[in-house]
């Protein structure tokens, strides 16, 4: 799927907005999430455009796929054998950014439920 001339992820995944990249894939890009909620929260995203997980898993399997193992292998880059993954789909519930994303964090405790 093409590039969204408008999209924030796009333009970061391809170079157009800097961010601190720590992983690189065929399929991924995963950078320092801006405003980061815990010492490790860091941006899974696939290369190419889907608005969110769901649309992803249907269009592009193997990316999502490597989105979870691009997370893993920072999580472990970093020192974090515990790590929380959340994809967050539609606004209602904390989604910003229409380019899917998982979130890794780690670092600290954490609760459950979430907020
Ligand atoms: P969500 O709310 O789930 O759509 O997550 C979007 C995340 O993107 C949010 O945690 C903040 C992060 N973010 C927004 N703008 C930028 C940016 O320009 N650079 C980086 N690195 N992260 C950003």
């Amino acid at each position: 799927m093409a590039a969204a001339s408008d999209c924030l992820f796009c333009k970061i995944v391809a170079g157009d907005i800097p961010a601190e990249v720590v992983h690189v894939t065929e399929h991924a890009v995963a950078f320092r999430d801006i405003n980061a909620q815990a010492p490790t929260h860091v941006l899974v995203v696939p290369r190419a455009h889907y608005r969110n997980a769901a649309e992803l898993a249907h269009g592009d399997p193997e990316a999502t796929a490597e989105l979870l193992r691009v997370a893993a292998a920072v999580a472990e880059a970093e020192g974090h054998e515990d790590y929380r993954l959340v994809f967050n789909t539609g606004e209602s519930v904390g989604q910003s950014v229409f380019h899917t994303h998982v979130h890794l964090l780690a670092g600290r405790a954490m609760t459950w439920p979430p907020g």
